[in-house]
């Protein structure tokens, strides 16, 4: 496949390769997928196309060389980090066919879960998770989902479109190789109706909406997700409280804090393996000067990862 478009910087200190037939066996790849299934309602392109070079371009304040202590993992990243951490670019759609696109995008998810990396993708509007779900079957055992918004995002179709940023969960449910998902953050109002609550609570969906979750704790939401399982985390950035993830397209008060969410995740990575996450839905020209959004977004990744790179140390030890 040709190359992906490169990225105003590779993502904190990793290794730039913009060429598939390069990507032998990294333990980490990170993955700009720029846009998915357009709403005729909507500008395109849309804003949340610049996020993935805006969180690279914050990797001094997320993580500089990942050489210094880390407060929230404790250690230095560097420590722990294997060799071979990738910054695949950018899958950019240039218009056109959005099929192409779409299958482009799930082949080079699936090329870089079957090569055993953990994969980061940096979205795009929460439509570019659809075509990551259908790489999940390249995992080879169902995935668990967990995802954190503001919104149910259960729409079968929106307008006719049938993939996009409404619609991921839905289209989880369709894919026999997600064994089912725990939905955390859901607040105030969007594109569900009901019926879409009614669609996912008859599925199996574990929904806790932000209030519960500020209330009682995480420890059911903990609870309700297979620790058995390998796990896929897809991150809507409004799902996090807008003072700390301003740059969003539908903010919503009340939601989740980074300090709920940091250690949530670290738990999460450091019992199970986490084969994939995306963050998804920001929106940089709405983002405070100081960039806070991308920010918040390139310290969750830290988080995930630096959790898993113990989890992998511990198990080299034992
Ligand atoms: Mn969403």
């Amino acid at each position: 496949m040709s190359a992906t478009a490169a990225p105003v910087r590779p993502f904190l200190s990793f290794e730039l390769e913009t060429d598939p037939a390069r990507w032998q066996a990294p333990e980490v790849a990170l993955l700009g997928i720029t846009h998915s299934e357009p709403y005729a309602h909507d500008p395109w392109p849309n804003d949340q196309t610049h996020a993935p070079d805006a969180i690279r371009a914050q990797s001094a304040q997320i993580s500089d060389g990942l050489a210094h202590w880390d407060f929230d993992v404790g250690t230095d990243l560097g420590a722990l980090a294997p060799p071979r951490c990738l910054d695949c670019g950018n899958l950019v759609w240039q218009g056109g066919a959005y099929e192409p696109y779409l299958a482009r995008a799930g082949a080079l998810a699936a090329q870089l879960l079957r090569s055993g990396a953990q994969l980061v993708v940096l979205g795009g509007d929460h439509g570019v998770t659809i075509p990551v779900l259908d790489a999940l079957q390249a995992v080879g055992t169902p995935v668990y989902l967990v995802h954190v918004d503001a919104h149910l995002d259960w729409r079968a179709e929106v307008g006719g479109v049938r993939r996009g940023y409404s619609s991921p969960l839905y289209w989880a449910s369709q894919r026999p190789w997600v064994r089912g998902m725990t939905q955390l953050g859901m607040r105030g109002t969007g594109s569900a109706r009901k019926g879409e609550l009614q669609a996912a609570r008859a599925y199996g969906s574990k929904v806790f909406t932000a209030q519960q979750l500020h209330e009682a704790g995480f420890g059911a939401a903990l609870a309700s997700i297979p620790a058995d399982a390998p796990l896929y985390v897809t991150i809507d950035a409004d799902g996090i409280d807008p003072t700390e993830a301003p740059a969003v397209m539908a903010p919503v008060p009340g939601g989740l804090r980074f300090a709920q969410l940091a250690p949530f995740l670290r738990t999460l990575a450091y019992r199970q393996r986490i084969v994939g996450l995306d963050i998804v839905e920001i929106a940089p020209a709405l983002d405070a000067r100081n960039a806070i959004t991308c920010i918040t977004a390139g310290r969750l990744i830290v988080n995930v990862l630096g959790a898993s790179w113990a989890r992998a140390a511990l198990t080299r030890e034992a």
